[in-house]
């Protein structure tokens, strides 16, 4: 069984940040779960673009606001406590934070470490077997 906590995470390499955000990876490919999952803040003042080709990813809000807009329709959707949103059709979409967002995210498959959005919004895929184990 594996069992950590975030207060062990924060400041080490399973902490990352991107533009806008910051990922606390509690379970990633190494783990051997098939998913991974992470605790993620988006912070406000920055539209997150993302796009990810190469993954599922679930979303659960459990505090803070903001705005989901899905890309190909412009539809806006508010994102609070309790909302869960699934890109089950890779969904290309913007997310910004009214109020910093704690979100629970599930990729599948899972990430490995330190990955962080390219130019088009995805994280690159990267196989199982090459996945670190720390
Ligand atoms: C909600 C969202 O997708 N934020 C970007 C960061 C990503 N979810 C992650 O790596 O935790």
């Amino acid at each position: 069984m594996i069992v950590r906590r975030l207060g062990d995470i924060v400041g080490t390499e399973r902490d990352v940040s991107g533009e806008g955000w910051t990922s606390r990876r509690l379970l990633l490919g190494g783990d051997r779960m098939g998913f991974s999952l992470h605790d993620t803040l988006i912070h406000p003042g920055t539209p997150i673009h993302m796009e990810y080709r190469n993954h599922l990813e679930a979303v659960y809000c459990v505090e803070g606001r903001g705005t989901l807009t899905v890309v190909r329709t412009g539809e806006k959707i508010t994102v609070a406590p309790g909302t869960v949103y699934a890109l089950n059709l890779h969904d290309k979409h913007v997310l910004e934070a009214e109020t910093t967002m704690r979100m629970v995210c599930v990729f599948n498959p899972p990430v490995t470490g330190t990955e962080v959005h390219d130019e088009t919004g995805a994280y690159p895929l990267v196989e199982a077997e090459t996945a670190r184990t720390s």
